[in-house]
């Protein structure tokens, strides 16, 4: 790897021909918000009805589209259907083993209709329908997505829960959003090994009561699993229905009836319902989709996300899908069948545009070149980062090997929260500096604020704020107004509260510096101290727990647990190890603690608080600081000389 400061202050002008070519053009950025998106709706969204006002803003609650009537499953399959895109494949299904597996196919617009109309047909037969919820607990199989859009059609609002998370945290979203029917696999394959789905999905599901009536299991591995009187095979249920889509007609829903609820971690209490409405949503996906990608009619494009997170949901479902883009859509895992399947599935399918993730990019590099040799990537025109900071040094790597020395990166910056791409470099406009999201999007209104309010100049790090509303920003969080205003919209009068760290440059590019609150970024992952913490303290010996971050190489951070045991409890290794199961139980194994600390008790204050900057300080290995303000400083010793091995 090389230094940090090697590539610092390098930039990389646009390529003139992209500048020609590129969907994006240099005035969208002048143009009035609302004349914008107005612009993109009329051309990208086909509508039932037409819309009355383009945006009801009424701080913090938007509403787009105001009046108009459509559906996002016409979008993403049914549209390009009609207008002649049947044959066009729709995605490059490459199952576990990698693209030579006999079992890897590819899906074409019609084939997608049809499947996703028989699932629908199914769903009716269950008693799904507008308005009813349900909930989706699978990997990445093609199955996930014809259930979203499934969902979709009907007009039944989805959650997908991570495929990786517990049976616990299933049972506690599908009981939130009360669903009536879950959709899940007998099994999943990843890395060679099946692992238990359905089992888990039953495991939480049994633990108490709950409002799933009804699961669909469609069949991965065809494992003899236990099936319950509540449990019906997809292939059985869809037997003998239809496959004609006007047997199940696309579901004309308001603009703003919900489309999915997607929960995400915040810094206390339970996760959050973040709600998505369908045309908001579908517009911003589908247009930052195309504009940030320059997605062409003969464009390959690979989400390498997980269908489970926001990054799933926009960019692998919703925006290919309604800019009718061919997509690869990967069961598996970067170093599985061998260390060279991405190339593999790149050389191919000819990808031509990539997003994936920092953490994803690192682990190749860990891999080493020599894995690319033999596989052409020349196909590559795009790339794409998301989910955290990228560093300078991994920027570069991405760049040289992965985008042949030209390629543009685009390092998109947006949450959960926000749906769709905020802060990005756009193709053929935006010079980029490796390791900063840039610019904002066309109608997207950055600001950086102190505690007080007041706007930083340069080089001063600062709260990002955004101070015009955008077309897929959440709505609210599910039955919970108040903590959605808390949590957003209460720091500052006038602006959405990001709760990342960020600044300005010379330039005014902007680069983002982190969270600020207790979340926890693993991997990509969202999690917050309170749910690992709650998860460890469900342990007997434990007396209390805290949890904080450190900078890891590999995942960007990782969790360092502070665990203090009840009477004269020890912690030994077989304890260490116990938690760490503990924690993936209770939230999946990606929450799991790369390091226990035990001790007799955590840091307090004479008040009772933990005082989590000290424990932040000790996982990162930094200075203490002041210590004089807790009852036993001593405590704080202990735990340094376990963090010093
Ligand atoms: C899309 C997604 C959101 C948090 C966000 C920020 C971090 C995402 C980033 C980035 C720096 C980028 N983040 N993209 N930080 N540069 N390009 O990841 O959503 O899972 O909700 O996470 O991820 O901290 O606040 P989500």
């Amino acid at each position: 790897m090389s230094e940090q400061t090697a590539t610092e202050g390098k930039t990389y002008p646009p390529d003139p021909e992209l500048s020609k070519t590129a969907n994006v053009r240099p005035e969208m950025k002048e143009q009035d918000l609302r004349e914008f998106w107005d612009e993109q709706a009329k051309a990208r969204l086909d509508w039932f009805e037409d819309y009355d006002e383009v945006l009801d803003w009424q701080l913090p609650y938007a509403k787009w589209f105001v009046g108009g009537k459509l559906n996002a499953c016409y979008n993403c399959v049914d549209r390009h259907v009609e207008g002649g895109k049947g044959d066009k494949v729709a995605l490059h299904v490459v199952p576990d083993d990698g693209p030579d597996s006999s079992e890897a196919r590819d899906i074409t617009f019609s084939d997608l209709q049809r499947e996703v109309v028989k699932m629908a047909n199914g769903l009716k037969e269950l008693g799904v329908g507008k308005g009813v919820p349900v909930g989706i607990y699978m990997q990445m199989i093609p199955e996930a997505v014809v259930a979203m859009l499934a969902c979709a059609r009907l007009g039944a609002p989805h959650t997908v829960v991570f495929g990786g998370f517990s049976g616990k945290a299933v049972a506690e979203r599908c009981n939130d959003l009360e669903c009536k029917v879950l959709i899940t696999q007998d099994e999943a394959m990843r890395g060679g090994k099946a692992g238990a789905q359905k089992t888990n999905a039953d495991e939480g599901l049994d633990a108490g009561p709950t409002t799933v009536e009804k699961i669909v299991v469609v069949r991965r591995t065809g494992a003899d699993i236990p099936m319950n009187d509540r449990d019906v095979y997809l292939h059985d249920l869809t037997a003998n229905v239809s496959d004609d889509p006007q047997s199940c007609p696309c579901e004309p829903m308001d603009s703003e009836d919900l489309l999915f609820l997607l929960y995400t971690s915040g810094s206390t209490g339970k996760p959050k319902g973040v709600v998505h409405t369908t045309a908001g949503y579908l517009l911003g996906v589908t247009t930052t989709h195309n504009l940030v990608f320059d997605v062409k009619d003969d464009s390959v494009y690979w989400c390498a996300a997980d269908i489970g997170w926001i990054t799933g949901h926009s960019y692998i479902t919703y925006g290919p899908l309604a800019n009718a883009c061919t997509s690869v859509l990967f069961e598996g895992v970067p170093g599985y069948p061998g260390k060279d399947v991405w190339w593999k599935i790149i050389d191919k399918y000819g990808v031509t545009i990539l997003y994936t993730s920092p953490t994803a990019i690192k682990s190749h590099m860990k891999a080493g070149e020599q894995h690319i040799e033999g596989h052409d990537l020349s196909s590559i025109k795009m790339l794409g980062s998301v989910g955290e900071p990228i560093n300078p040094d991994v920027w570069e790597w991405y760049r040289e090997h992965i985008g042949g020395g030209k390629a543009p990166i685009m390092d998109t910056w947006w949450q959960t929260e926000t749906g769709h791409i905020l802060i990005t470099p756009l193709p053929g406009i935006t010079t980029l500096k490796p390791g900063m999201a840039q610019q904002p999007f066309p109608g997207v209104r950055p600001e950086i604020r102190d505690d007080e309010g007041n706007q930083l100049g340069v080089e001063q790090t600062g709260n990002l704020v955004l101070t015009q509303p955008w077309p897929g920003m959440m709505r609210t969080l599910y039955k919970d107004d108040e903590r959605f205003k808390d949590t957003y919209w209460s720091k500052y009068s006038d602006a959405y509260f990001a709760g990342d760290g960020a600044k300005y440059d010379a330039d005014g590019d902007i680069q983002l510096m982190g969270r600020i609150d207790d979340v926890v970024n693993v991997s990509g992952h969202r999690l917050s101290t309170f749910e690992v913490e709650s998860a460890l303290v469900e342990h007997a010996d434990v007396a209390e727990a805290a949890v904080a971050a450190r900078k890891d190489d590999d995942t960007g951070q990782a969790i360092v647990a502070f665990v203090s045991l009840k009477g004269d409890k020890q912690g030994t290794e077989e304890l260490e190890q116990a938690l760490r199961e503990q924690v993936a139980q209770s939230i999946g194994k990606l929450a799991r603690p790369a390091t226990v600390i035990f001790s007799s008790d955590l840091p307090k204050t004479r008040s009772g608080k933990i005082m989590r900057r000290l424990l932040k300080n000790l996982a990162e290995g930094e200075e203490l600081g002041d210590t004089s303000t807790l009852v036993d400083p001593s405590v704080v010793e202990q735990m340094q000389k376990q963090m010093n091995g």
